[in-house]
């Protein structure tokens, strides 16, 4: 952890000792990386969990470009459960890290604890999914995608590409995210302006594979051929549900238009083969941002509140060319 942080009063310094939390030992990589001790720092990294190949892609991200730099990641899997990340984060604050970073589960019920890690002195960096919160100076910045602006692509997408399908169903991510909110009413405000594309139905499959299939086979069974499109807030549940379309016969991209959000390389092959129509990307590769957003707070340099990473759309017309580079 650095010896100096402009962050930590003498107040939380002297309680951090007698608390006796314990210092940073400097590792192999540090070395490596030409890092002094001193300067070593200890970011605590509450994830989600590993539901999705995107959650895979953003992990290792954050994890390698930790790696590279020198920096300690502590790393706590939620296990798709926010009192579990609430819990890692007070653990963070009790060994005095030097900063924080959260990719909150659901959106809401951060408060207290964000209040406390501001008490600390310790900076939260907020990522992947935002929170809402009452009070805006509990977190020092955001780094993610527009979930709003991908539910919009996917659906102007759509507008333009269905031909004269209209029944859409859609699987959903985990209740209470972002990431489920945004797509979900992006999607339906584009809807609005397109009265002869509507929603039949719409569950959620968590963001899981397996459960985007189970949800599929549901949807299929209740609705048989009146489904013509589905709408997936990202790509495994997508994935799960063209196996579901599989097993029952159909073509998926042909009998079923299939759109989703994501762009795992997995998808974007799918839409290379026909099997998927359109993903709509969201980078998961920001561990350098990240830390380059971190450093600058401990700095004291000025940082972006919220900043959200560019993302493209792929389509027949350049998933294939788009293949041989994906990095997720
Ligand atoms: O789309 C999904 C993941 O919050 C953007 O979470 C993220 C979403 C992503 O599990 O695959």
């Amino acid at each position: 952890m650095m010896k100096r942080r402009p962050f930590l009063t003498s107040l939380a310094a002297s309680a951090a000792l007698l608390l006796g939390f314990t210092a940073c030992s400097k590792s192999g990589s540090d070395a490596a990386a030409g890092n002094s001790g001193d300067s070593q720092l200890t970011v605590g990294f509450a994830q989600t969990g590993a539901e999705s190949a995107w959650r895979t892609a953003n992990t290792n991200s954050l994890r390698n470009e930790a790696e590279k730099r020198g920096i300690e990641l502590k790393f706590a899997d939620g296990q798709s459960k926010q009192e579990n990340q609430i819990r890692a984060v007070r653990s963070f604050i009790a060994q005095g890290v030097d900063a924080i970073v959260i990719a909150p589960i659901v959106e809401t019920g951060w408060d207290p604890v964000l209040r406390e890690a501001k008490r600390a002195n310790i900076p939260v960096v907020v990522m992947d999914r935002t929170v809402a919160t009452s009070d805006e100076s509990l977190y020092a910045a955001f780094v993610g995608s527009d979930f709003y602006e991908e539910g919009r692509m996917a659906a102007d997408w759509l507008a333009e590409n269905a031909g004269d399908r209209t029944n859409i169903v859609e699987l959903q991510g985990e209740p209470g995210s972002a990431a489920a909110n945004e797509r979900r009413k992006a999607f339906a405000d584009a809807l609005a302006k397109h009265p002869n594309l509507k929603i039949i139905d719409s569950q959620t499959g968590n963001f899981r594979r397996a459960e985007g299939k189970t949800v599929m086979e549901a949807m299929l069974k209740t609705h048989g051929d009146a489904i013509q499109i589905v709408y997936a807030h990202n790509d495994d549940m997508a994935l799960g549900a063209i196996q579901a379309i599989e097993e029952a016969g159909k073509t998926p991209g042909e009998d079923i238009m299939i759109v989703s959000i994501d762009a795992i390389k997995e998808a974007v092959q799918a839409v290379a083969d026909g099997k998927m129509n359109c993903t709509v990307e969201c980078n998961p590769l920001f561990g350098p941002k990240i830390y380059d957003t971190i450093e600058a707070i401990l700095a004291g340099k000025p940082v972006e509140k919220k900043s959200y990473n560019k993302d493209e759309l792929f389509d027949q017309t350049n998933a294939a060319a788009a293949l041989p580079s994906r990095q997720y």
